[in-house]
């Protein structure tokens, strides 16, 4: 209840922030996007967890409004970045399902990047597969008309959802990322030995490349995991072993070394 009532008045008093998350190719060694991610820094409640306030303002139904603030403030930022000479790569956006069926999300995105001269192959929209999987029609061309714009669109937490692939071979997607439950499954170099352990991210990523969708591992967070994922042919990584999510400040850092 207290999380409900504090979030209508996170968005109008500036308590909402997002950080990013570079993704990074192993093998070119430079970054080739980042992830946008809520924070909500509350004066009452302290830090607040997305993972704990984002399901409350899907029940609301507010998600929609932070959905479209985000957007907004995402392609802001890029601008800002862009004017301070930096070369971006793609930021991906997490996309509730809520906002996925009931926000305008082709206007939101289609103004957001207008009003900023952001080009549409530097945004990339995240759905998990639970929003892809849903085979009606009105999905299929919302995902249609989303790829219309030119973003590419990435499935988040894959491995996770439905057992059901078929959707890889008649959607339009661009990129999977390995849920990083089966990467922190990977302990230490003895793990690599245990096939129950690395069946499935090497699965993933044969079915990646045999569908020539891109991929990403996420969770990455020691060298082990790192080199396991490099050797087996997944190139790009997210995890703390390269950055936490940082403030725009310490992206633009990332954007102008890269
Ligand atoms: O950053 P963190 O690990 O605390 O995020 C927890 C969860 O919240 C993750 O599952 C992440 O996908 C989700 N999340 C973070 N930012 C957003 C956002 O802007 N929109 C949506 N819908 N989910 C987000
Ligand atoms: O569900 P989604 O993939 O959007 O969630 C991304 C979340 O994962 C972010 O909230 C981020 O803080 C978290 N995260 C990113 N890198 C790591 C990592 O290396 N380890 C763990 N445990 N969490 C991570
Ligand atoms: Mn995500
Ligand atoms: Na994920």
């Amino acid at each position: 209840m207290l999380i409900q009532h504090g979030l209508h008045n996170a968005l109008k008093r500036g308590e909402l922030s997002i950080h990013y998350q570079p993704k990074y190719a192993l093998d070119e060694k430079n970054i080739v996007g980042a992830e946008a991610l809520l924070r909500w820094s509350s004066p009452e409640l302290g830090v607040v967890s997305p993972a704990e306030f984002i399901p409350i303002a899907e029940e609301t139904g507010f998600i929609v409004d932070i959905g479209c603030w985000l957007i907004n403030q995402v392609c802001k930022t890029m601008a800002a970045w862009r004017e301070q000479g930096a070369t971006l790569a793609p930021v991906a956006i997490n996309v509730s399902p809520i906002q996925f069926h009931r926000g305008n999300l082709h206007r939101t995105l289609s103004q957001a990047m207008n009003s900023y001269l952001i080009d549409p192959a530097l945004i990339q929209v995240e759905l998990t597969e639970g929003v892809v999987m849903n085979k009606q029609h009105s999905t299929i061309e919302l995902l249609h008309s989303i790829k219309g714009l030119g973003v590419a669109i990435s499935i988040d937490d894959f491995g996770t959802g439905y057992s059901s692939l078929s959707y890889l071979r008649h959607l339009p997607i661009d990129e999977i990322k390995i849920d990083r439950s089966f990467i922190m499954e990977i302990v230490d170099t003895q793990s690599l030995n245990d096939t129950r352990l690395t069946a499935i991210p090497l699965a993933i990523i044969d079915l990646a490349r045999n569908l020539n969708i891109k991929l990403v591992a996420e969770g990455v967070e020691t060298e082990v995991q790192s080199k396991f994922l490099l050797e087996n042919g997944c190139h790009i990584i997210q995890g703390y072993w390269f950055s936490k999510p940082v403030d725009d400040e310490a992206m633009l850092d990332f954007w102008l070394r890269a």
